[in-house]
Formats: structure tokens, C-alpha cells, sequence
């Protein structure tokens, strides 16, 4: 009993680490070596998460950058279906034109921020740059608040469940290009001078969080080179698979649940 109880209170305080994960699948690798669960579709009951999280009253910030003439990905984006329904979600918005984001109706529970960001003239800046906004914004604002955050390219599609399973300490993605691949045909960044210079490494991730610009060394991937070096030496909590973050341009799917990410 003490043991139930114990196990009750954990899971009250940390809700999504400790749900039990259903059979392991067998055709995909289902954990990391330092014994962090990849999640795929078919190994997670996600009503159990949601109930969790609900009970924990847990929230997410969903931060995206529509900059220039990156608006319009909006429309499909914030679209309520199927991105952490049954809790609630703030978007946060960064942009140079405010005035081009374009009129829609928030599902229940959402909310949205709209925050001025000026425009870099390089692509890569543009990119690059986020981290920064995102840290001062999380350091300001976010982390008082939302005990969640997920920052995402704006061209993504939520096509199926992407629920609660998927929230803990720190989270990365498995990229949809490289999950097959072996490392050495990563593309790390291979420049010694490189802040994000890497030799080996465990897995290629998909820039779902962002690095930083320094040593005026620019990454070969730019902000998702330092996100796979930082995720080296800072292993994630959890790893969500591929079917998070797919891109359909590529590959003809072996994978039944899909969120797009168009490739621009
Ligand atoms: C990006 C490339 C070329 C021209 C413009 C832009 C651009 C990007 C822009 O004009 N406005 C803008 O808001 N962005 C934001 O940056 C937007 O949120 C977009 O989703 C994100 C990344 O750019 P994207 O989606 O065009 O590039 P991907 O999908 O090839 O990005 C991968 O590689 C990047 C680094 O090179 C990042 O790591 C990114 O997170 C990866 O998915
Ligand atoms: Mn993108």
C-alpha cells in the first residue's frame, strides 16, 4: 500500500514520467541508453496522460516565428485538433508584421500572444536567432507560468495526436531524415572551430529548440547543430519519435501517425 501511495504521489508531482508505457514495440528502438523512453506511436495510453496532466493542471507555451512571409503557416497551425487537447496552450507568436497574422478562432483553452521581433536580413539569422528571444522571453514571462514549453518551426502540420505523452523535463525529436541513418552520416557539425563541433553523439534531432550564436563560427546546421551538441552533453528526459515531426517530401511512410513538417 505504502508503495501505491508512494507511487501516487510521484506521479502527481511528475505526471508523465512515470505512466506506465505499454508493451514495448519491437520493430523500433524504445529507449535510450541512458534509459530515456522514445515514444512512439501504439507504446502509451494518452487518455492516462491526459488525466495526469489534467490532474496536475499542467499547461503548455507553444512558442512559433513567423517572420517575413512565414504568416500564413499560421492558419493551419493553430488549427484545435490535436496538439495537447484537454489542457491549455498559449501560443506565442513572434513577429515583424504583426498586422499579416491572420484572423482565426482559438479553440477552447487557447490563447494568444502576439510579440514584435524584428527581421534579420540573413535567413540563417533569422533562424539562429530565435534562441535568444526565447530565452529572454522564457526568463521573463514563460517560466513563471507555464510549467511546459515546446517550440516549434512555424511550417509544421499537426495531422494526429500530439498530446501529453509527449511533455517532460527535456524533450527532443528523433528527425524524420536521420533516424535510420548511422551517425557518422549525421550532419554535425564536423568544424573544430565550431561551438557546436561534434565527433560522435547518440542521435540526429530535429530542431524543435534552438541553439545560440557564438564565436561568429556559424554551425553547418545552424541553430539544430547546437541543439544536437547541447543535447549531447545535456541528454534529454524523453525522445519522441519521428511520427512527431514527419515530413512526407522525403519518404513514402512506413509510419502511420503522422505531423507534418514541410520542408521551405
Ligand atoms: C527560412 C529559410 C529561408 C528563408 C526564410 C526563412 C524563414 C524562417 C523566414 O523567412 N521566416 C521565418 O519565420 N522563419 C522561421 O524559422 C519559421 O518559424 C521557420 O519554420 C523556421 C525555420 O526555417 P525553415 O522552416 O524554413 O527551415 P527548415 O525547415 O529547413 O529548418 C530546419 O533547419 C533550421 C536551421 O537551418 C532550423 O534548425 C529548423 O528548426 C529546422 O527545422
Ligand atoms: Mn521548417
Amino acid at each position: 500500500h505504502s508503495l501505491k501511495l508512494l507511487l501516487v504521489v510521484v506521479t502527481s508531482i511528475f505526471p508523465n514520467t512515470f505512466l506506465p508505457l505499454l508493451e514495448a514495440r519491437t520493430d523500433v528502438p524504445t529507449q535510450t541508453p541512458w534509459k530515456a523512453p522514445i515514444m512512439w506511436e501504439g507504446m502509451f495510453d494518452g487518455t492516462l496522460y491526459d488525466k495526469a496532466h489534467l490532474e496536475a493542471n499542467s499547461s503548455v507555451a507553444l512558442t512559433v516565428f513567423a517572420i517575413a512571409k512565414f504568416c500564413h503557416f499560421l492558419v493551419s497551425l493553430v488549427r484545435y485538433k490535436h496538439f495537447m487537447i484537454g489542457i491549455p496552450v498559449t501560443y506565442y507568436i513572434f513577429t515583424d508584421i504583426p498586422e499579416d497574422i491572420p484572423d482565426f478562432v482559438l479553440g477552447p483553452e487557447r490563447t494568444m500572444k502576439v510579440l514584435y521581433v524584428p527581421r534579420h536580413a540573413r535567413w540563417q539569422d533569422i533562424s539562429m536567432m530565435r534562441m535568444k528571444t526565447l530565452s529572454k522571453i522564457i526568463d521573463l514571462e514563460i517560466s513563471y507560468t507555464y510549467p511546459y514549453i515546446f517550440c516549434l518551426d512555424v511550417d509544421s502540420i499537426f495531422e494526429n495526436r500530439f498530446g501529453t505523452e509527449a511533455l517532460g523535463e527535456s524533450v527532443a525529436v528523433l528527425h524524420s531524415h536521420y533516424y535510420t541513418v548511422k551517425q557518422d552520416e549525421f550532419t554535425y557539425d564536423r568544424n573544430p572551430k565550431s561551438k557546436a563541433y561534434m565527433k560522435t553523439g547518440d542521435y540526429y534531432y530535429h530542431a524543435a529548440l534552438f541553439g545560440d550564436k557564438k564565436n561568429n563560427v556559424e554551425a553547418l546546421w545552424h541553430d539544430e547543430s547546437h541543439l544536437n551538441k547541447y543535447y549531447w552533453l545535456h541528454k534529454p528526459t524523453k525522445l519522441l519519435s519521428p511520427e512527431y515531426c514527419w515530413d512526407d517530401s522525403f519518404y513514402p511512410t512506413i509510419i502511420t501517425t503522422l505531423n507534418k513538417h514541410t520542408r521551405t
